[in-house]
């Protein structure tokens, strides 16, 4: 039986917590998301909220690498002839400032191929590590998510990245739906709006852990197992 220091429960539910079991994700850690001139930078807000969970990611990764657990990035962006954009998406982006597919100092915002689309080099992924495309905010919807963690006999998801309050929140309501169990780690997430971050993270914890569970990089490098 091991579990990690989280709440409101000790995680994982049945303490069968394994590298061969377990994936750390790491959402939208792309520069649209947390770097100078790309989506969320044109969209006016602070770029500080969105990089904050940069380096504690960094040392999870490099923890959780060494330690020999899946690894699984994602990139929310849209084909180049944007034939995977819902026109409302695309509609709100424009009035906000933001037109995904518009020209910006990193390229066309939110196109796959684009500067602003990479993950940032800080969390750049390693050779042989999974990488999902997604034209939604959920990393399951239209896309082969699911596929790769039954194939891998993956249960258990560590959930990190940007934005707590969108991506990283219909990820985890996807993956709980579908009988992952889950943890999402407080420090490794951001939000264009630090109340909407906090909200995110609450709501996690209400009903036993309607969710999962809420963690911190902390108590994951000091309680994985090796
Ligand atoms: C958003 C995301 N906020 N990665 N995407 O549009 O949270």
């Amino acid at each position: 039986m091991t579990t990690v220091q989280s709440h409101p429960y000790a995680w994982p539910y049945n303490g069968d917590l394994r590298p061969e079991n377990t994936a750390l994700v790491i959402i939208d850690m792309q520069t649209d998301f947390c770097g100078v001139g790309g989506y969320v930078d044109h969209m006016g807000y602070d770029l500080s909220l969105t990089q904050a969970p940069i380096a504690p990611i960094k040392s999870l990764l490099a923890d959780m690498r060494a330690k020999g657990y899946h690894i699984i990035h994602t990139r929310e962006g849209h084909r180049p002839d944007m034939a995977d954009l819902p026109a409302n998406k695309r509609w709100r982006s424009q009035q906000i400032g933001a037109g995904i597919g518009d020209s910006g100092p990193c390229g066309k915002i939110l196109i796959r191929g684009e500067a602003g689309w990479d993950i940032i080099p800080e969390l750049a992924p390693l050779e042989g590590e999974t990488i999902i495309d997604k034209p939604g905010k959920g990393s399951f919807y239209a896309t082969d998510l699911e596929l790769i963690l039954r194939t891998r006999q993956i249960d258990n998801l560590i959930l990190t990245g940007i934005t707590t309050d969108v991506c990283v929140s219909t990820t985890m309501r996807e993956a709980n739906d579908r009988g992952f169990e889950c943890v999402v780690v407080e420090d490794c997430c951001g939000a264009t709006d630090p109340a909407n971050h906090a909200a995110a993270i609450k709501m996690v914890t209400m009903q036993g852990g309607v969710f999962g569970a809420v963690t911190t990089s902390a108590d994951l490098i000091s309680g994985l197992p090796a």
